[in-house]
């Protein structure tokens, strides 16, 4: 039997929703074999409304976690970034996937956490848009992230977030989903995929309370397994979202602060 190897490049999130745990979680779900580097580790206090920190590994440890992770002796099948925390960091995961020749390379472009106007990481915009999108199979944007690498700002319906695809498209992102979500006014929860000729518009009906931390971590992990199992972009992309739609229905409060979605939903959750 073949396992699929999938590894992610991301911060962790401590309290499980989000972040690396996310993905191996749901890399685990898949059936494949996860693997994880540490760039960030993200904080929330409890203390105090729930404020978010970020500290950022050194580079070289985290280059020492990537050449630990690639001495398997196979090929990984697919990768994603998350949360990067600095510019050489950025700009070791460009060389790696260079140098290693990486195929099914998701980029999480995670520049803020959900709820959070600030910018955790701002310094990692710019080197995000330069120098991962255009070596990306799949990129996945939320809308406020799509709005700054498209340089259309605030994305207010459908037809804006097809506008922002095409440019970041035209950056290089071979396949591009802007992951719309609750974000949008209406009814329904709407992601948007585009592969330089095709649109097609997910859309599901919006889940109340909306347990969603991670949703977008675990929305692009989801892809990421999907490809390492052999499915086109545009399979793995709709796959993924029935995956994260069920993951939301059985997300559970874990605090006054926040509700997680529920990883193992679509296995578990009747
Ligand atoms: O949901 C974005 C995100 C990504 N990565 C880490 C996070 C968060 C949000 O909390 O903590 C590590």
């Amino acid at each position: 039997m073949k396992i699929a190897k999938t590894l992610t490049i991301a911060g962790s999130d401590a309290s499980g929703g989000a972040g690396l745990e996310a993905d191996l979680k749901t890399f685990t779900e898949y059936g494949t074999y996860g693997m994880a580097v540490v760039t960030t580790i993200a904080t929330m206090d409890p203390k105090n409304n729930w404020k978010h920190s970020v500290s950022t590994l050194p580079v070289d440890v985290v280059e020492a976690q990537i050449e630990t992770a690639l001495a398997g002796t196979e090929q990984i099948d697919a990768m994603k970034t998350g949360m990067i925390g600095s510019v050489e960091i950025v700009e070791l995961i460009r060389d790696t996937i260079k140098k290693y020749d990486l195929k099914n390379v998701v980029i999480d472009p995670v520049l803020a956490c959900k709820g959070e106007d600030d910018l955790l990481n701002p310094e990692t915009a710019d080197a995000i848009k330069n120098y991962l999108l255009p070596i990306s199979t799949v990129s996945t944007p939320n809308l406020l992230e799509a709005g700054i690498f498209s340089g259309l700002g605030k994305l207010k319906n459908v037809e804006d977030i097809k506008k922002a695809a095409k440019i970041i498209h035209e950056l290089g992102s071979e396949h591009v989903v802007i992951k719309g979500g609750k974000a949008l006014e209406g009814g329904t929860a709407i992601d948007v995929y585009y592969d330089g000729v095709e649109y097609l518009i997910l859309e599901e009906k919006k889940i109340s309370p909306a347990h969603n931390h991670g949703a977008g971590c675990t929305f692009a992990a989801a892809i990421t397994a999907g490809l390492a199992t052999g499915l086109t972009p545009k399979e793995a992309v709709i796959k993924a979202k029935k995956f994260v739609t069920k993951a939301i229905e059985c997300g559970f409060q874990f605090n006054e602060f926040v509700g997680p979605v529920y990883h193992s939903a679509l296995r578990v959750c009747k």
